[in-house]
């Protein structure tokens, strides 16, 4: 079965961080709704939701991805290069224990669930203004017993890694060219985002479906043509606050 963690928008999502993109007005209420048709979109995928409630002191606590790194041997908790997220670790630890065991990254190393890329047994992560070289090297140092290749990435012009590539199948991602890398994905199979789409590049797999912003219908062209199986959900005000569909669920197997 697969668990997806997720966590109530809290009400004080307008008071987020902002790296990338200009802040602007966001209703929480409409934010609600997106999120919560985002889990349905889950739940018809297969996934059971454990919702955590909302954090009405964090305002970015919505985006449970940047907290943890789950793999299927060990959760790894993370410490946010946004000290404002630091907290939101606490309640996400005690999610995921019931399911794995856990590693920390110490301070003063940082590190965001954003930047982390698992594609089988290499793990790719950007270098950011969230993750540093510290914690590329203490997530080196908690998966390469596990046998992970751990594998840091340059970024430019974008918040997480996450950003400017994900996973669209067992072998293939999507990607912004301009942002990350293509070079660094040589071995996958890779679709480029339309270029008047700059945020496309942020999809999550669940099984063998991708789960996709409704906001970019060009780059959803381009997948679907690819063969890939895409369903839409629109997450237009958790976009501004830079969150996208990985960020707002932790998904992983469970026994
Ligand atoms: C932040 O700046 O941390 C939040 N406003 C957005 C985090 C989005 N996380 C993600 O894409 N993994």
């Amino acid at each position: 079965m697969k668990l997806a963690i997720t966590r109530e928008v809290s009400p004080a999502l307008a008071r987020c961080e902002l790296t990338h993109v200009a802040r602007q007005p966001i209703d929480p209420e409409r934010a609600r709704d997106q999120h919560h048709r985002y889990e349905r979109r889950l739940t018809d995928l297969g996934c059971a939701i454990l919702r955590l409630p909302a954090e009405p002191d964090m305002p970015d606590s919505v985006f449970v991805e940047d907290v943890a790194v789950v793999l299927d041997e060990i959760a790894i908790l993370t410490r946010s290069g946004a000290p404002s997220r630091r907290p939101e670790v606490v309640a996400v630890a005690e999610a995921v224990r019931p399911y794995r065991p856990t590693a920390t990254i110490p301070s003063p190393a940082t590190l965001d669930g954003g930047d982390v890329l698992v594609l089988e047994k290499t793990i790719f992560v950007g270098r950011s203004s969230r993750t540093d070289a510290r914690g590329v090297d203490e997530l080196c140092r908690i998966v390469s017993p596990f046998g992970y290749e751990v594998r840091p990435v340059s970024l430019s012009g974008c918040l997480h890694l996450k950003s400017a590539v994900t996973r669209i199948s067992d072998d293939g991602v999507l990607i912004h060219p301009g942002w990350a890398d293509p070079g660094a994905f040589a071995a996958h199979d890779r679709i480029e985002i339309e270029p008047s789409e700059p945020f496309a590049a942020n999809a999550l797999l669940v099984g063998g479906t991708v789960v996709y912003p409704s906001a970019f219908p060009r780059t959803l062209r381009r997948l679907e043509a690819r063969g890939i199986r895409v369903v839409t959900v629109d997450v237009s005000e958790l976009a501004k606050a830079e969150g996208a569909v990985t960020c707002c669920s932790l998904c992983f197997d469970v026994a």
